[in-house]
């Protein structure tokens, strides 16, 4: 699954890095899904030439648009399900490594702060506000975490049904950290390679970390979500 908002740079190279032939050789039959939250350049119409499924989310934000792409997960029968920034960041090469990690009925989390951290890949903010808001989540919620707000997530069929998420922008990933520490699922963590981004950010550091820590402090009083 590939989260876009105008990613029409990266996305054409980020399909072309996907080892289709080696998932093959592990037994899966992957297919790629654009969750898109309103793209106004060409990422749509790149997608759908590139062969990828697309969800038009209703609503914006990542969050939102994954929610909506975990339910449509949940109607298939599909094993496991990767998700992953269509921005160029994270290696697609990797994903064979993220789905053998995966625990059983669990979750693999990319750690880019323990892994191959691409020179300037990270901001000075960012790798400050990175380590913060990990140091935060595992202060406030116990379970330990490399990287909270990691865009590179592997899920097992029964976690995807497991989680209990309601975010609809930045914070999702720092949800499912939560979740996953309220639900009982297990985390594992891997490091992985993280580049510059191509194209232009859509995150805002200092409004979105202000978002993720304050999501971090309402899940540790209300651990769950009242309505998905
Ligand atoms: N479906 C969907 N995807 C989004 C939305 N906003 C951003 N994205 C995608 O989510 C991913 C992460 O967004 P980025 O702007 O790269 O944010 P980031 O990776 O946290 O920040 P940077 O480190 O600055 O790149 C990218 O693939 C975006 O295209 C949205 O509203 N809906
Ligand atoms: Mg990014």
């Amino acid at each position: 699954m590939l989260p876009t908002l105008d990613e029409e740079r990266a996305l054409p190279q980020v399909y072309s890095r996907i080892p289709f032939f080696e998932l093959e050789k592990l037994g899966f039959n992957s297919r790629v899904v654009v969750v898109d939250g309103g793209s106004t350049d060409n990422t749509l119409k790149i997608a759908d030439e590139l062969g990828c499924q697309i969800i038009n989310q209703w609503g914006e934000g990542k969050g939102a648009g994954i929610r909506q792409a975990f339910k449509e997960f949940k109607k298939l029968d599909d094993d496991v399900l990767v998700m992953l920034d269509s921005d160029g960041t994270y290696s697609p090469e990797e994903i064979p490594r993220m789905i053998s990690s995966i625990p059983k009925g669990g979750i693999s989390i990319g750690d880019r702060l323990h892994g191959n951290l691409g020179k300037n890949a990270m901001t000075r903010t960012n790798w400050l506000g990175n380590h913060l808001l990990t140091w935060l989540a595992v202060a406030l919620h116990g379970e330990p975490v490399n990287d909270l707000c990691s865009g590179f997530w592997a899920f097992s069929k029964e976690a995807v049904s497991s989680l209990k998420l309601n975010s609809m922008r930045f914070e999702i990933e720092a949800e499912m950290y939560t979740s996953c520490a309220y639900q009982n699922i297990t985390m594992k963590h891997v490091p992985i390679s993280y580049s510059k981004r191509v194209g232009e950010a859509k995150l805002g550091s200092i409004k979105d970390g202000t978002s993720i820590a304050r999501k971090l402090i309402i899940r540790r009083i209300f651990p769950t979500p009242h309505e998905e």
